[in-house]
């Protein structure tokens, strides 16, 4: 299987990475994660993107706060799909991060998710290895059912406080 990059700007980024990993791990999916910033350390991150697709990637996550400008300098040097992460940190609570990683040019996507969205960075990410992988699209069926069950359950005990 294809492994997942994940990409933080700071090692102050991974309470949030975190909880992209354990989704990856919870799918048994493959992954590498690495500090790579654009600012403090533009040429490893340039490395990593140019290499990503002969290094056996399938898709990268890049998560950065701030003037966050780490998922589009990874999707500049690499046409694997990239997924951003806004990470909500500093003054503006992760707006800036947000319209820094979404508003990109036509012609270098970053598929941005919510910010902090770190979940749902990592099931797009195996959403996309699950195209071709019928065993791991299974799981994610299987997820999502049982993510349905759950909130069925949580409303019928709602219901019963309240009705
Ligand atoms: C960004 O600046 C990082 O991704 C992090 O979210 C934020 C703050 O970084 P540190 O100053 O905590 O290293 O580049």
């Amino acid at each position: 299987m294809k492994k997942v990059g994940i990409i933080m700007g700071s090692d102050s980024d991974l309470p949030i990475i975190e909880k992209a990993i354990n989704t990856l791990k919870s799918f048994d999916v493959p992954f590498e994660v690495h500090v790579f910033s654009a600012h403090r350390t533009p040429e490893e991150a340039r490395d990593f993107s140019l290499n990503a697709r002969q290094n056996g990637f399938g898709a990268i996550i890049a998560a950065a706060g701030m003037a966050a400008h780490l998922a589009g300098a990874i999707a500049a040097n690499t046409t694997l799909p990239v997924i951003g992460i806004p990470v909500k940190s500093g003054h503006l609570n992760g707006v800036d991060a947000l319209l820094s990683t979404v508003q990109m040019p036509s012609g270098i996507p970053v598929a941005t998710v919510a910010v902090d969205g770190a979940v749902n960075a990592a099931l797009l990410c195996i959403e996309i290895l699950a195209v071709t992988d019928s065993a791991l699209a299974e799981k994610l069926d299987q997820k999502r059912k049982a993510d349905t069950a759950n909130v069925l359950d949580k409303n019928k005990k709602i219901e019963k406080m309240f009705n």
